[in-house]
């Protein structure tokens, strides 16, 4: 057990949960790679939610709240870092999970499924194979029907840049979590928070649960005056800063 108290306190409880994730099965061993990086970035940033980071969550909020079919997309490493996380989030918006993965493994779906069942999911939704995306080629391109295919607002952390740039060209608009403020992902998003997943989660629910109480025409306020690519720009100098 790490102590809360301990200077490396969440990148040490993250890798500690995505050890237990691939020993579940619910991780691929692609997805220690990917927080590694991960990992790297949030060194460079103190390891904490920057300004301009709660500035994305409060846009995040916005959209979300704005959305008339807002889905959110689970992979491995979402479902191993942040389970109940993702179902209350999902419970507070009614919004649907769906498993979508991009290291494919039907075995792995139905496992990440089970685990978002067993932190308190009613429901969880996965590829249909009958309905697809345009501008992938990849098993990615399979959707649920009642998920991503019919969505307007898709919230998909720690994505890669393919499937963000289908998304959009879907005439979806995507919501990301990365801290890596360079990808393709992180750049081409409407909304890209920096900061690690771990932190983001419990803020983003905080403030949706904060702006339930505000009409359309604020939660729209909130989400136009926010320019995805500024907060990147402010990001990356926060990074520099730290050298
Ligand atoms: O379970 P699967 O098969 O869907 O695979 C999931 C991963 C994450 C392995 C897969 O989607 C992947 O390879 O993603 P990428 O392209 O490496 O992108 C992941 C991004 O998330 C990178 O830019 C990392 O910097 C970032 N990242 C990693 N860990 C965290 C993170 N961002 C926020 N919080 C983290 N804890």
């Amino acid at each position: 057990m790490i102590p809360k108290s301990h200077p490396r306190y969440t990148m040490l409880s993250s890798q500690e949960l995505l050890v237990k994730g691939i020993k579940k099965g619910i991780t691929s061993l692609n997805g220690l790679m990917a927080h590694g990086r991960g990992e790297a970035f949030d060194y460079l940033l103190g390891e904490k939610t920057t300004n301009v980071a709660k500035k994305s969550i409060e846009s995040a909020a916005a959209l979300l709240l704005l959305a008339k079919n807002p889905v959110i997309s689970v992979n491995g490493n979402t479902a191993a870092l942040v389970p109940k996380e993702l179902v209350n989030l999902s419970k507070i918006l009614k919004a649907p999970l769906e498993v979508n993965i991009f290291h494919s493994s039907e075995k792995r779906e139905i496992k990440i499924k089970n685990y978002l069942i067993k932190n308190g999911a009613k429901k969880v939704l996965l590829p249909d194979k009958k309905h697809k995306i345009k501008h992938i080629s990849s098993n990615r391109k399979y959707v649920n029907k009642d998920g991503i295919y019919k969505a307007d607002v898709v919230f998909v952390p720690l994505e890669d840049g393919d499937r963000t740039e289908a998304l959009i060209k879907n005439k979806k608009k995507v919501i990301t979590i990365d801290l890596n403020p360079l990808s393709r992902t992180a750049r081409k998003s409407n909304i890209t928070i920096v900061d690690n997943i771990l932190r983001t989660m419990p803020l983003l629910i905080k403030t949706i649960n904060n702006f339930k109480k505000f009409n359309k025409n604020k939660l729209k306020k909130i989400y136009n005056d926010y320019n995805n690519k500024k907060c990147l720009k402010i990001s990356l100098k926060s990074i520099k800063r730290s050298n």
